[in-house]
Formats: C-alpha cells, sequence, structure tokens
C-alpha cells in the first residue's frame, strides 16, 4: 500500500469542479488544436498544469489581505515582508517583484553583459530567456544521474563541481559574473540539491570571486528533503536548514507562486550594495517603486504569511507525500515514472510509456492528449514540443534527452481521492497504451512552441 500523509488543514472554501463526458473532452480538444493550453479552466476535472500560482491561500492569508496597506510608498506590508526576508533569506537588501522572471529579468540585467556565461545546475527557461534576452550564455552542469529517470540517486538536481571547475578555467571568471543554483530542479522531475553540493559549489565559486545566486521558487520543498536525506540534518528545523542554505549564496532570485503560497508575487534579494542600487533603478523602470514592486500591498501581506506557512513541517510532509503517493500508486503498476518522485510533481516518463511513439510523433504531446481525453486531466509536456531543435537550413531535428509529461500538484488544493482518481485514469492508460498514437504538427510557432502550436493525431 502506497504511504499517505493525513491533509493538516480542513477545507473552509469550495471550488466546484466538474467532469464532462468523454464525446464532449473529445469536441472541446479538437477544438483546442490539442494543445492543452487553449482548454478552458472550467472544461478541466484535475489541472495538474502547473504548480506556480495554483495553491490554496490559508484563513490567516485572506485574513491579511485585509490589512493591505495600499500607500504608493513605504506601505506596513513592506515592513513585514522585509522582516520575514530577512529571517529566512538572510541577505542585506531585497526588491519585491510581481513574480519570479521580472526579479529575473532585473537581476540579470543589471549583473550580466553580452559575451557573459551563466552556468547553473539547470536553468529554467524563463532564467535562460532572460540571460540570453541580455546577450549572455546560460550553461547547465547537471550531474548526469540527473538525466537517467531511473536512478535513485538521493540528490538528482546537484551540480557537476568538476564539470564547473573545468568550465571556469577555460572561459575565465572575469566572463562569469554570476553562477546559479535552482533548488529544485524542475527540469529534471522536481529533484533536490543538497547542502553537500550547495557548500561545495560555494567554495569553487569563492576561489574565483564568483557570486551564487540561487532560484529559490521551490526552496522550502529542497529543505524537507535535505532533513529527510541528508546526514546530520535530520534534527535541525526548517528554518535552521533553510538559513544554512542561503548563508552560501550571495543572492537569490523568488518566484512566491511556489513555496510562497501565493497567486502571485517574487522577489530578488542579494547583499552586493552596488547591485541592489543598479538594480533598484531597474525595477522603478519595470514594475515599480521599490516597496511594491508590481504589487499591491495586499499581495506583499499574503507573500510575507505563505512564506512562512510554506517551512510549516507537517505542511511539507503532507505536500511531498501527496507527491510520493501518487508516484508509488502509478509504480506499484508498473508506470514508468521518474524516480525517486521529486517535490512538486510527478513526471512520466514518455519514452518507457509508448515506447512505440517515436520522438519525432511527439510521445509526451501524444500521452498529454490523452489524459485529458480519459480523465479530463491537464498536464503539461517537457520533452520534443518545448525543447527539440530544428535546423534552419538542413530542417533537421535536434531531440532532448529526456521525454516527460509534468503531473504538477498545486499546493494544498486537491484531496486524496483526487489523486487517487488521477492514478486510477493513468493506470487505465497504461493498460491499453498500445493504443495510443503519435501526433504532429498542424501549427508550428517559430518559438516557445509549446503555448501556440496545434497538433492533429499521425
Ligand atoms: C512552472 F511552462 N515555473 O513550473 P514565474 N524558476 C523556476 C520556475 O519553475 C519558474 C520560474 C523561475 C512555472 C511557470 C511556467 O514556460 C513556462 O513566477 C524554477 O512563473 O515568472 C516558473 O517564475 C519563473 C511554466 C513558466 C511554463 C514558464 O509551471
Amino acid at each position: 500500500m502506497p504511504s499517505m500523509v493525513p491533509e493538516p488543514y480542513r477545507i473552509k472554501a469550495v471550488e466546484p469542479i466538474r467532469l464532462t463526458t468523454r464525446a464532449e473532452r473529445e469536441a472541446i480538444l479538437a477544438n483546442a488544436g490539442y494543445n492543452i493550453f487553449f482548454v478552458k479552466s472550467e472544461d478541466v476535472y484535475i489541472d495538474l498544469l502547473t504548480d506556480s500560482g495554483t495553491s490554496a491561500m490559508s484563513d490567516a492569508q485572506w485574513a491579511g489581505l485585509m490589512v493591505g496597506d495600499e500607500a504608493y510608498a513605504c506601505c506596513r506590508n513592506y515592513d513585514r515582508l522585509k522582516d520575514v526576508i530577512s529571517d529566512i533569506f538572510g541577505f542585506c537588501y531585497f526588491l519585491p517583484t510581481h513574480q519570479g522572471r521580472a526579479a529575473e529579468k532585473v537581476l540579470f540585467s543589471a549583473a550580466v553583459k553580452a559575451g557573459d556565461y551563466v552556468p547553473s545546475n539547470s536553468h529554467f527557461d524563463t532564467t535562460r530567456a532572460n540571460i540570453e534576452a541580455v546577450g549572455g550564455h546560460a550553461v547547465d552542469f547537471l550531474i548526469s544521474e540527473g538525466l537517467v529517470p531511473t536512478s535513485q540517486h538521493a540528490f538528482k538536481g546537484n551540480m557537476d563541481v568538476k564539470r564547473l571547475n573545468r568550465f571556469i578555467e577555460d572561459v575565465g571568471a572575469q566572463r562569469i559574473p554570476l553562477a546559479m543554483l535552482t533548488i529544485t530542479n524542475n527540469f529534471g522531475g522536481g529533484q533536490p540539491v543538497s547542502l553537500a553540493n550547495i557548500r561545495t559549489v560555494k567554495e569553487v565559486l569563492s576561489q574565483h570571486g564568483i557570486p551564487l545566486f540561487i532560484d529559490a521558487c521551490r526552496y522550502a520543498e529542497n529543505v524537507y528533503f535535505i532533513k529527510q536525506r541528508e546526514a546530520g540534518y535530520g534534527n535541525k528545523t526548517t528554518l535552521e536548514v533553510a538559513r544554512e542554505i542561503f548563508s552560501y549564496a550571495d543572492g537569490c532570485t523568488m518566484s512566491a507562486k511556489k513555496d510562497g503560497l501565493v497567486n502571485i508575487g517574487g522577489f530578488l534579494a542579494m547583499n552586493d550594495e552596488r547591485l541592489y542600487q543598479q538594480a533598484s533603478q531597474l525595477l522603478i523602470l519595470w514594475e515599480g517603486f521599490l516597496t511594491y514592486g508590481g504589487l499591491a500591498g495586499r499581495d506583499l501581506e499574503a507573500m510575507a504569511r505563505g512564506l512562512r506557512e510554506a517551512l510549516d513541517e507537517k505542511y511539507l510532509q503532507h505536500r511531498i507525500g501527496q507527491v510520493r503517493y501518487l508516484a508509488e500508486r502509478l509504480l506499484e503498476q508498473g508506470v514508468p515514472i521518474v524516480e525517486p518522485p521529486g517535490g512538486h510533481a510527478v513526471y512520466l516518463d514518455a519514452r518507457r510509456f509508448v515506447p512505440h511513439i517515436p520522438q519525432a510523433e511527439l510521445p509526451g504531446q501524444a500521452l498529454v492528449a490523452h489524459l485529458y481525453l480519459e480523465g479530463g486531466i491537464r498536464a503539461v509536456e517537457i520533452g520534443s514540443v518545448a525543447f527539440a531543435r530544428k535546423d534552419e537550413k538542413t530542417g533537421e531535428w535536434t531531440y532532448p534527452e529526456l521525454e516527460l509529461v509534468r503531473l504538477a500538484i498545486p499546493r494544498r488544493v486537491y484531496t486524496q481521492t483526487h489523486l487517487d482518481y488521477v492514478a486510477d485514469v493513468i493506470i487505465e492508460l497504461y493498460h491499453k497504451r498500445d493504443q495510443i498514437r503519435g501526433m504532429r504538427y498542424t501549427y508550428e510557432p517559430p518559438f516557445l512552441r509549446h503555448f501556440t502550436a496545434r497538433f492533429e493525431f499521425v
């Protein structure tokens, strides 16, 4: 029997959801050009598209909205948020932003110039795009286990320190204004980074005078894995582990839409005063004054409260437990997933789920379409549609190593019964996987293909 942790909350407000019929779903999906991004939320039964901005806020957060101070400058909620960020993350300066990518844009515009390199364990797509937008190069040095779906390594999000070191020696530290660690690593399955790895990365960077920034959007989930899996941390509090993580960093970007438990919000934090001053100018230009950064006072309050709640160990135990429960139910029936399950999502391994579909026929996208048709479940493809590259001259495709379908679990939204339903639908689909057909494009946009492409079955 898969292990489950009961919900550490009870439900006070509900939002109806509706399961459509198979015939309705066939019409809806065809109408959406077989692109799940164009299906109306009302036509989705269980929405696992993302865990970003989809959390249920607590009663304390909703109450916090009422004490929003909507003054343009120096509202009281800014001070509350500042205290929380200083307590958990410990950086000298912080700037609120409307979401994670805004923090990235401000940071890279201030710190990176054309031709520079920014190494990471694994850059998220918005991070990579913001580095490339200022002419920089985003480079990934994930450990090799991070790309093997069946590898049981406890920290598959770790950076390959040897490759990092070699890279710094090859290109020279003067062309590397900063390095990053994404915790947890969203692309490789929500896999954590160990404290030992963070410490070693910091040591290597320090020898070359390169600052370390952390993409902190799922840091609380990473903290929980460190407590569970890394020797010496089991008896520390989540706050103590978080403080140790950030003590090795010079700053962070955060999309609070994940481990900030809010529907909108983010921030950029750092220790370097000069960088803070430069970033402040850009923030005012793009986001707003230093004390609101594109958010309402009430949003800042909800974020301040959510950041604390996400470090509650009982909450994290249930949260990670939900992901593990769904993963164990699938593994019991032999459904291929990325193992061990990560912090925010279960990732189906499409290559092994539908081995009869070649990457050219978009196996991940085919699975996404079938999950919707079978059970009204919305997942997202993280494979060839998102990442295959076409050579403009020869028309030849290069396909990504991993062909995954992400089932991201929104925080505090679905119950165990919902997860059982999801598992049942996937298991049934797995039993008749031979019937799943591949897909091809009917419209293929030039960039960010996954958002607007259209498809048909082969
Ligand atoms: C997600 F399909 N993630 O996972 P923002 N860093 C990291 C993220 O996971 C992340 C951001 C920074 C999303 C939303 C999303 O093409 C896509 O607050 C590790 O969304 O700006 C966001 O934070 C950016 C999904 C974003 C996408 C872009 O679902």
